[in-house]
Order: C-alpha cells, then sequence, then structure tokens
C-alpha cells in the first residue's frame, strides 16, 4: 500500500512545494500566459525579456513570486552571468520554458533580408541553446528538472515564405528530441509543444510593426490565445513525475495545416 502511495505523495509535494521556474520571454504572448498559469499553481518564476519597462510592470503585479532579469538571449556571456549570480534562493530551477522567439519577415527566399534570417536563426535557435547550456547545470545538480522548448506547427510543415522561420522551429524540435535522448539517465524531461496560429505580438514583430497587416492574419476565424497554449504547457508541467508529454501539438479549431484555414467572410 505505501508502495503503491508514494509516488502520489510525492507528485502532490513537488505540485505544492515552492518551485523555481524561468521563462524566457516572459514579458508578451505565450510567456507571459504561461508566467501567470505557473505563479497561480504556486511556482515562483525568473522572467526574462529585453524589455525592462515590461518587467518592472510584471514585478509590481507579482511582486517576490517573479525575479526578473533583462537579458537577450543573444548575448550567450551576459546571460550566462545572470545565471551564474542568481541569489541563493533561487537558483534551484526545476523548470525551464525556452519560449522566447519570434519570426522576423515573411518573404519569398529570393526577396528574404540577411538581418531578418539572422535574428531568427541567432534568437530561436543560439538563444535557446545558450539558455538551456546556462540552466540545465543548475538542474543537473538538483538531480531533475523540465526544460519545454516552444516548437511551431512550423518546424514539421513548410509553407510559402517561411523557409528561415520554419528551419529555425525544426531545429527547435531536433534539439528537443536530441536533448531527451541526452539527458534520458538524468531524470530530466525534455518536451516540446508545437503551436498553431496564436494572436499574440508575434504577427506585429513578423510585420515589423505594421499594426494593420497583422490584423489581417487573424481575420475571420478564432486563434488559439496565448492563455490557450499555457494552459497545454501547465498540462504538460503537472504531469506525474514518470509520464513526459514529449511533443504536444495544439492548434485552433478553424486551422487544418499550416497552409489551411477556415476563414468566415
Ligand atoms: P510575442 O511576440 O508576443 O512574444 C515573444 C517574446 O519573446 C517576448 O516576450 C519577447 O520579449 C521575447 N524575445 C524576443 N526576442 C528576444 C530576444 N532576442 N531576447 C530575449 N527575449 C526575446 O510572441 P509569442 O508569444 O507568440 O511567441 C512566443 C514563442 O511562441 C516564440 O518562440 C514563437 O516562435 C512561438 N510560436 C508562436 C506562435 C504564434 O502564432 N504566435 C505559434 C507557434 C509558436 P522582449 O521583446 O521583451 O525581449
Ligand atoms: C507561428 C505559426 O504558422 O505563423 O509559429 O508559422 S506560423
Amino acid at each position: 500500500m505505501a508502495t503503491f502511495l508514494f509516488p502520489i505523495f510525492a507528485d502532490i509535494l513537488r505540485i505544492s512545494m515552492n518551485q523555481t521556474a524561468i521563462v524566457t520571454g516572459a514579458t508578451s504572448g505565450i510567456g507571459l500566459e504561461t508566467t501567470r498559469l505557473l505563479i497561480n499553481a504556486g511556482w515562483r518564476v525568473i522572467i526574462t525579456g529585453r524589455r525592462q519597462d515590461k518587467l518592472d510592470e510584471l514585478s509590481l503585479e507579482f511582486g517576490e513570486k517573479v525575479l526578473p532579469l533583462c537579458f537577450d538571449v543573444r548575448n550567450r556571456e551576459n546571460l550566462r552571468q545572470h545565471i551564474e549570480n542568481l541569489p541563493n534562493d533561487w537558483n534551484e530551477i526545476s523548470l525551464l520554458i525556452n519560449n522566447a522567439g519570434n519570426a522576423h519577415g515573411l518573404d519569398l527566399f529570393q526577396d528574404g533580408s540577411w538581418d531578418d534570417w539572422e535574428a531568427m536563426i541567432d534568437i530561436n535557435v543560439k538563444g535557446l541553446l545558450a539558455v538551456t547550456e546556462a540552466v540545465l547545470p543548475l538542474m543537473r545538480k538538483l538531480g531533475r528538472g523540465h526544460i519545454v522548448n516552444i516548437g511551431s506547427i512550423a518546424g514539421d510543415q513548410s509553407y510559402p515564405k517561411g523557409s528561415v522561420y520554419c528551419a529555425s522551429k525544426s531545429a527547435v524540435s531536433m534539439i528537443s528530441d536530441c536533448l531527451r535522448i541526452d539527458l534520458n539517465t538524468e531524470g530530466i524531461k525534455v518536451s516540446e509543444i508545437r503551436p498553431g496560429m496564436v494572436e499574440t505580438d508575434f504577427s506585429l514583430v513578423r510585420f515589423k510593426g505594421d499594426r494593420e497587416r497583422a490584423e489581417q492574419v487573424y481575420k475571420g476565424l478564432v486563434p488559439l490565445s496565448g492563455k490557450d497554449v499555457a494552459e497545454a504547457i501547465l498540462w504538460m508541467v503537472q504531469a506525474p513525475a514518470h509520464v513526459n508529454l514529449s511533443e504536444v501539438v495544439i492548434m485552433p479549431l478553424a486551422q487544418a495545416s499550416a497552409r489551411d484555414f477556415h476563414r468566415q467572410a
């Protein structure tokens, strides 16, 4: 009986303990909503992003439940210093949500911009690697942990004008799979969630602040919200210790694939 109940008690204890998570890109969209849900579920969250004003707002809202760290995931040395110098009561990180990222531009390859390509590779791929590289030693020291990478349906479904964004998310998928194998004996879960269309600042960033063009993306259908994706992430995070929801795909009802949408007039 005791042997049977132990995993259940261990899970309850694990969930109720004030555990520490780090969310990259917590200043907006999916990262912001995930931060909110994690805090509601009892986590303390290290919130990161480049916009200090947004981090300040969140610090005011959540007080001691958050620790803001302002860094660009492209600056490997700087972010490593932030992680290495975490206060002692914040460095037992057992959850990493690798969320920071964006699409930059939507162009035929032959019209593409090197700056956009570089931003997507440097942020979505190298940034994720740099954050993981910095945080993983803390999980290994703890002997447990969970890394949730935010991929995209774009990582396994190509679409016109998406070459480098799709490639960057394909890399996220492959890194997630290989990392899961490399950490298989260490008690650290690696999961990937691949959302379809989510209404956040994503399109505003992709179209460089052109709000009208960004709004067209969501016209005539109900996209996912950041909260929809955050709820799925929380479900992944709260799975029993022996269960890993290793790959989750989440789409709006109105989206059948990266290229197929049902829009109402
Ligand atoms: P948002 O634009 O709303 O959020 C992006 C977040 O990433 C912001 O908090 C931003 O913070 C942060 N970020 C961007 N660049 C950097 C950087 N160089 N350094 C540090 N932080 C950075 O978009 P979403 O919430 O939609 O995007 C979150 C993730 O979800 C991305 O990885 C995206 O690819 C993925 N995704 C989005 C989908 C969608 O349709 N929206 C669908 C599938 C996946 P700050 O500006 O403060 O630095
Ligand atoms: C974001 C979704 O379809 O714009 O990853 O690539 S999509």
